[in-house]
């Protein structure tokens, strides 16, 4: 098996991003991204998907954290592209349900090569400690674009903020983890009839 690696650098005048992942890692995190609540969430990513990621961002956060949000998206969408390769034995699927407290999400995913983001979040709140939650609208559009996947993401119950999108990254991640999975009985063939993904 090759290494699931993948590294990418993306630099537009709103936001300069570096971002580095191994699929096959132990959860191992490290964010500069000028943002404590995204980097908060993209730790819920590596460690439950069980995902090294080193992301750093310099973005235009004079104006708001838009630009930086999204851009992380897109540009972590971009490594995984590049590192689950050609998908020869793998999942392929994988969903997820995580709760937290009074809080309960599901994700769902499919790496079958197409775009599509499907997102019921009903906020409480429109802000946690200042960051702006619609944000992260953005961020999984942004990741679904680039990583060509379908994700469906629920937040089925919660009444504290935090702990709705906390749910929905925790359960993300989880959902990555088992698509991600390598199958030894699959013994290298692509997981589709069509032969390709
Ligand atoms: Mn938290």
């Amino acid at each position: 098996m090759s290494e699931r690696k993948a590294s990418v650098e993306r630099n537009t005048l709103e936001t300069q991003i570096k971002v580095a992942i191994n699929l096959d890692g132990t959860g191992q995190a490290k964010f500069d991204v000028g943002v404590p609540f995204l980097e908060h969430m993209l730790d819920q990513i590596a460690r439950h998907g069980l995902i090294d990621l080193d992301i750093f961002c310099k973005g235009d956060l004079h104006i708001d954290d838009h630009h930086t949000v999204e851009d992380v998206g897109i540009t972590l969408g971009q490594a995984f592209a590049k590192a689950v390769g050609d998908k020869k034995g793998m999942t392929r699927y994988g969903h997820s349900y995580v709760p937290l407290d009074e809080a309960l999400s599901r994700v769902v995913i499919d790496f079958s090569g197409r775009p599509g983001l499907v997102m019921h979040v009903p906020y409480t709140r429109a802000t946690v400690g200042g960051f702006d939650v619609d944000l992260f609208q953005e961020f999984f559009q942004g990741f679904v674009n680039h990583a060509q996947v379908s994700l469906h993401i629920d937040n089925l119950r919660g009444t504290n903020t935090h702990h709705q999108i906390e749910t929905v990254f925790k359960a993300f991640g989880r959902a990555l983890r088992m698509a991600l999975e390598l199958d030894p009985r699959m013994a290298g063939q692509m997981p589709s009839t069509k032969g390709c993904l």
